[in-house]
């Protein structure tokens, strides 16, 4: 009888000779298990690793969040992606990263998956109102100026998060979704594709169609919204996300707010 195959490895030959990127992805680090592919990728880069090259793995013992959350993702089936980029950015631009990310999976997981994907600000993917994936960017300094990026992402798969009570009221996966297992393979190499045509659209300075797409994605624009921001509670209508990706709202006093990072809560549709 067959030994039952309890999950797929990612198939590192298949995806080299399927990459249609020119560097990103071009150099693969695949681990079984590691700590956090952001921390291995914040490591190599320091070490002088080029641009594009990635960090992947089956699984996590410290996958991370935002403010030292936990990330959790069960062995083998999901994607856990780290992507090194050196991008001539200043500090303040660092957001657009993410956003070339989050257009990137929207996009794919709308063309190729079929799915209803939309950004919530600031580093979240949706699906029907729950997470189907977190960006996680990180960087160095020197000088005042950028000298890599490490762009984590996390997107589920083929994760039933019905088995994860810490999460499974807010989280959802593609499977989950689409009724069916999703080939990790063929989604890695869409995502690697769609992110340098993105990433290589805000090399020239295209930050404008960049932002547009990100708004024509969004769940949280024209909604009235509660924000968590570094202990502080924002109430208001979400209006706009500037260059820099600060969330813009309109305060019941009419007064405009910019908020720089924060937990959104969508309250209802705005007439
Ligand atoms: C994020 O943080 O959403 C960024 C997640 C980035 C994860 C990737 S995986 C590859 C790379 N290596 C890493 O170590 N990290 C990156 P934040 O917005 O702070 O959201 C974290 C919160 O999302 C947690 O506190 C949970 O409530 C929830 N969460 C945890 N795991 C989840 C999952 N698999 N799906 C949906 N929600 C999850």
């Amino acid at each position: 009888m067959k030994e039952e195959k309890l999950w797929d490895g990612f198939h590192l030959g298949s995806i080299k000779n399927n990459l249609k990127t020119s560097y990103i992805g071009k150099k693969i680090y695949y681990y079984d298990v590691t700590d956090s592919t952001n921390i291995k990728a914040k490591e190599l880069a320091m070490d002088g690793e080029k641009e594009g090259s990635i960090i992947l793995a089956e699984a996590q013992t410290a996958g991370r969040g935002r403010l030292k959350r936990k990330w959790l993702s069960p062995k083998g089936s999901n994607i856990l992606l780290s992507v090194i980029l050196r991008p001539r950015l200043e500090l303040k631009e660092v957001f657009l990263i993410t956003m070339v990310a989050s257009v990137a999976i929207a996009k794919i997981v709308r063309s190729h998956i079929k799915l209803a994907a939309e950004i919530k600000w600031p580093n979240d993917i949706y699906i029907k109102g729950k997470k189907v994936c977190g960006i996680l960017t990180e960087f160095n300094t020197e000088k005042e100026i950028i000298d890599f990026i490490v762009l984590g992402v996390g997107i589920n798969v083929n994760f039933n998060t019905a088995f994860y009570p810490e999460i499974k009221e807010v989280a959802t996966s593609l499977s989950m979704e689409k009724g069916k297992k999703i080939s990790r393979n063929k989604l890695l190499l869409q995502f690697l594709f769609q992110l340098e045509k993105e990433y290589e659209e805000l090399k020239r300075k295209k930050v404008e169609e960049l932002r547009k797409s990100w708004c024509d994605y969004s769940c949280v624009l024209g909604k009235n919204v509660t924000i968590e921001s570094f202990g502080t509670i924002y109430y208001g209508k979400a209006l706009n996300i500037d260059k820099e990706g600060s969330l813009i709202i309109q305060n019941k006093e009419g007064q405009l707010e910019r908020i720089l990072s924060g937990d959104v809560q969508v309250k209802s549709i705005s007439p």
